[in-house]
């Protein structure tokens, strides 16, 4: 039952900022954070709804990401752990842009009358909130809470300082009657990582001398935790970095997987040539992404060039160490049933990448347009589906199906390597985030990985080596005249950019070259691959001129 009264009262100590259209982008909306307030507020309330539409626990995360300190946002996790329905989107975005308290009023009454939403829904519901380190992140979680609040019969949990990915788990945990604070997080996880580790095959695995990772926290709230996972999984050495102390600097600031990925630089207090070759790794600000890197030698310099490895590069270990073990368990059980293991990427993935997945591993390749929620649906369809940004941002999906076979099959055979088998895939699924890209997770999984395969950080870059490559960024008048289809791999309006994309593609050695609508900046995205670095760059800018 909705209560107007109660509602139009919380909704008036939330005033809409003069002149500001709301957009829900890729996650949400994301804006400076003194402008913020009365979007969070609306966000609680499209949580609390979902909450009693879905009879389900909903999660409200507070943080923009990567985005510097003085920005934040809001993002809401659906039942599942993964990001809200789509369908209820665009509902999102309306309740945001109301002029006034009527107005919100207004809007939700439409939303249950037009889509019949509301006819099962629960009479109580709950919202779990948590925050990332930003200092306006006390404020606005406030608002989240007083939005949630503002409907009747629904609960607001304050989880409090949180990794967004951390809080879409406890959000999937509790939906599934598991427990779900934040130490059966690192417990699970630990765990997973545990058992793998005692489970590796005998005569596998470390070639050269094991000496842990330096992460590179962004000063942001992974540092943190990730700490706390330390403490935990005792096999896990670590030196972190930019851990948002005093004396370290600004979160997200020269620092953080996006801006180790974009600008190809060493973050902040790293890049010493006594570091040479060791393993690194960079988070960012909510330690939903990872990207791992190390330093190798310049020429005839007193300088170190950095060496990237990105989420195709995850994306690909995950792959090949996935499917050495479905290899193993057809080996060790020949009665189980076959598996479908698929991966998803998107046209931003580097091609050597893709070419590698399909060609070498022999495993299906999906393409998807940008945006995790795209991925994660579509390796939502796969027994084993694996997804990656190239920025770093992926996990792995186990279908709860097959979690269910692995779980009570009961193989003929009855060995000590049958049972490990099955075993082993049991404990990835303990280990991954099923909810959303988890840097966390993805750390633990990367040694387990690198460990099994007996490698170095440098034999796993070396599996493939990237196409030279360049990415530029075109402002225009109105970016959303470009239109696309085939996951963004190809234009349809403007009618003659296709072609003359092609001219310039068929102009250099393995030519590649797309264009799209940024849904986070106002800018058109130019991605260039060539079989050299000057072809990439030349690609890029010829493309650019035909978007101007
Ligand atoms: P847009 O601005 O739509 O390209 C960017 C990233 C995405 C994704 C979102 C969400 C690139 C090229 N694009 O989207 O991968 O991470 O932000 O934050 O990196
Ligand atoms: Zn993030």
């Amino acid at each position: 039952e909705l209560d107007p009264d109660r509602l139009l009262t919380a909704a008036a100590a939330f005033p809409p900022p003069e002149g500001v259209h709301f957009a829900y982008g890729t996650a949400g909306f994301r804006a400076d954070a003194s402008i913020l307030d009365c979007a969070v507020f609306r966000a609680g309330i499209v949580a609390a709804l979902r909450s009693l539409h879905t009879s389900s626990t909903i999660g409200l995360m507070i943080t923009a990401s990567h985005n510097p300190i003085q920005d934040n946002g809001v993002k809401i996790a659906d039942c599942n752990g993964d990001m809200l329905c789509q369908d209820w989107e665009p509902f999102a975005e309306s309740l945001a842009n109301a002029h006034n308290p009527r107005d919100v009023l207004q809007v939700i009454l439409d939303f249950i009358h037009k889509g019949n939403f509301f006819n099962s829904a629960a009479s109580s519901g709950r919202v779990l909130l948590g925050r990332d380190t930003r200092p306006s992140g006390v404020r606005l979680l406030n608002a989240a809470r007083q939005g949630v609040e503002a409907i009747l019969g629904v609960d607001a949990a304050v989880m409090g300082v949180l990794t967004t990915p951390q809080l879409h788990w406890m959000v999937r945990a509790s939906n599934r009657g598991h427990g779900a604070s934040e130490q059966d997080y690192y417990s699970q996880l630990s765990h997973g990582f545990k058992c793998l580790l005692e489970m590796k095959p005998p005569g596998k695995g470390l070639i050269t001398p094991w000496d842990g990772f330096i992460v590179d926290g962004a000063n942001g709230v992974g540092a943190s935790k990730l700490s706390r996972l330390q403490g935990i999984v005792k096999d896990l050495k670590l030196d972190i970095r930019n851990s948002g102390g005093e004396a370290e600097g600004l979160l997200n600031e020269l620092v953080g997987a996006d801006y180790v990925q974009k600008e190809r630089k060493f973050p902040r207090h790293f890049g010493h040539l006594s570091e040479l070759a060791k393993r690194c790794a960079s988070l960012d600000g909510d330690a939903d992404r990872i990207v791992f890197f190390y330093g190798e030698q310049a020429e005839g310099a007193d300088a170190m060039n950095l060496r990237l490895l990105d989420g195709d590069k995850i994306l690909t270990l995950f792959a090949m160490f996935i499917q050495n073990q479905l290899q193993e368990l057809c080996s060790e059980v020949h009665e189980f049933p076959a598996i479908n293991l698929g991966v998803v990427q998107t046209a931003y993935a580097n091609g050597a990448s893709t070419r590698f997945l399909k060609e070498n591993l022999g495993i299906q390749v999906a393409l998807t347009p940008t945006g995790v929620k795209h991925l994660h649906h579509k390796a939502a369809e796969f027994d084993i589906g694996l997804y990656f940004e190239a920025n770093g941002h992926g996990t792995v999906l186990l279908k709860e199906e097959f979690l269910q076979v692995l779980r009570t099959f009961s193989p003929k055979s009855g060995t000590e390597g049958s049972r490990r088998s099955l075993q082993r895939l049991q404990a990835i699924s303990e280990v991954v985030n099923q909810g959303i890209g988890d840097a966390l997770s993805v750390l633990l999984l990367v040694e387990v990985a690198l460990q099994y395969m007996g490698w170095s950080i440098q034999d796993w870059d070396s599996i493939y080596t990237d196409l030279p490559s360049r990415q530029l960024k075109v402002k225009v008048q109105d970016r959303t005249l470009i239109k696309t289809t085939d996951a963004e791999t190809r234009v349809t309006h403007p009618l003659n950019l296709q072609a003359a994309i092609d001219v310039e593609a068929g102009k250099v050695s393995s030519g590649r070259a797309f264009v799209r609508p940024s849904g986070t900046e106002d800018v058109v995205r130019v991605y260039a691959e060539a079989g050299t670095q000057e072809e990439a760059d030349s690609l890029a800018r010829a493309v650019a001129i035909h978007v101007h």
